[in-house]
């Protein structure tokens, strides 16, 4: 009988997918791919050593060239990519595990010192401060996009799932949370758009559930998951007004049938005013299906979540840095490993 029950019975998420048990790798930006921001061999022994967590969530992973806001986050948009996540999602299948890839776009949070243009964004609202590493960068005002811009992203969106899938992958999340590309549409402090994309709450969501939808066409409701931030917390301001923006979403995500929603949050003990608690307790209230709980979760915290029933599986970060062997050591109740900020210079 190992310690914390409720972490290690299985879950079934659909009929293509059942997971050994309900820990889930969250996705962690480490900054290491190699030349063409492609997945290098120690990246895929690096999942490989982690592949008995009941799911693994790629670091976020980006679409295309002008999603990119800090230095070395792998791609998924070309050859060379796709080849290199295959090394990866090998390392994990190999060990008996299962991985989906995050597909990411920073919106604002780009830089044209990756790509060499200028970011884009639901408006031209520039976010304050300087991008992370490279502290000599400041954020750039970004190009509102046009309509037709964003029918394009919603399709690169679809494409980078296929690469993925091509790739290996079991499945893919759309990275709508802190403060990226889609989550800047779901919120007032950075959606001041007067067309069929801003104003109200379901033009707010319109970008996120067009990428949801065209996700869902190319690989299968039961392949995609979806993260979300409904009370701002990094990158952006909060604004109670943001609450209506994700009840209606949420309404509409109740009818498609996701693997899973999945909270993005450091720290799920903050609770909002506006949302009434904290974001967990906010999406299981709204969503009917599989709740990925996230946020300084411990193992104690984790387990008795699941049996209390407010989430249905546990994503835990930082830890998964410090502990390779996290699964195991929590299974035969060895102690952790603390997480420092130091341990992000090396794949261990
Ligand atoms: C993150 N987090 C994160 N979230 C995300 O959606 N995509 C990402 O690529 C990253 N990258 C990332 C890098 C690093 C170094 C940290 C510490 C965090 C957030 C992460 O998935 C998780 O929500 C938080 O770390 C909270 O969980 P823990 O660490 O308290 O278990
Ligand atoms: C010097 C260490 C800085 C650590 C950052 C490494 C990679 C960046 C992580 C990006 C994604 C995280 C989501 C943003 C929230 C930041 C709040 C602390």
């Amino acid at each position: 009988m190992s310690a914390h029950q409720s972490l290690f019975e299985p879950c079934v998420l659909n009929a293509s997918l059942t997971l050994a048990n309900r820990i889930v790798m969250a996705p962690l930006t480490r900054c290491m791919a190699g030349p063409g921001l492609v997945p290098t061999q120690a990246m895929a022994d690096y999942y490989g050593r982690r592949a008995d967590a009941g799911l693994i969530i790629s670091e976020a992973t980006i679409i295309r060239p002008d999603g990119q806001g800090y230095p070395d986050t792998p791609g998924i948009y070309t050859q060379a990519q796709i080849e290199g996540w295959k090394r990866v999602t090998d390392a994990v299948h190999a060990e008996g595990g299962k991985i989906f890839l995050q597909l990411w776009h920073v919106g604002r949070l780009a830089h044209s010192h990756f790509s060499g243009e200028q970011p884009v964004a639901p408006s031209a609202i520039a976010f304050e401060g300087t991008v992370p590493r490279m502290r000599d960068l400041s954020y750039e005002t970004p190009r509102a996009l046009a309509q037709e811009d964003i029918a394009r992203l919603v399709e690169d969106y679809a494409q980078a799932a296929e690469n993925a899938i091509t790739a290996g992958f079991d499945g893919v999340e759309i990275h709508g949370a802190n403060g990226y590309l889609i989550d800047q549409f779901l919120h007032f402090d950075t959606n001041h758009r007067d067309d069929d994309y801003g104003r109200t709450p379901e033009n707010m969501s319109r970008f996120a559930l067009q990428v949801v939808d065209a996700v869902v066409t190319r690989v299968g409701a039961e392949r995609t998951g979806l993260r979300l931030t409904p009370g701002a917390y990094t990158h952006m301001a909060a604004d109670a007004r943001d609450r209506e923006v994700f009840d209606y979403l949420l309404a509409r995500l109740n009818e498609r049938e996701l693997a899973y929603l999945h909270l993005g949050i450091f720290d799920d003990s903050l609770t909002f005013d506006f949302l009434g608690g904290r974001a967990s307790e906010y999406l299981r209230r709204h969503y009917s299906g599989t709740l990925i709980g996230v946020g300084g979760l411990t193992p104690e915290s984790a387990s008795e979540g699941l049996a209390q029933g407010k989430f249905d599986l546990a994503a835990i970060g930082r830890p998964f840095i410090a502990n390779p062997d996290y699964v195991r050591r929590v299974q035969q109740a060895e102690p952790l490993v603390d997480y420092h900020q130091d341990m992000l210079a090396e794949l261990v």
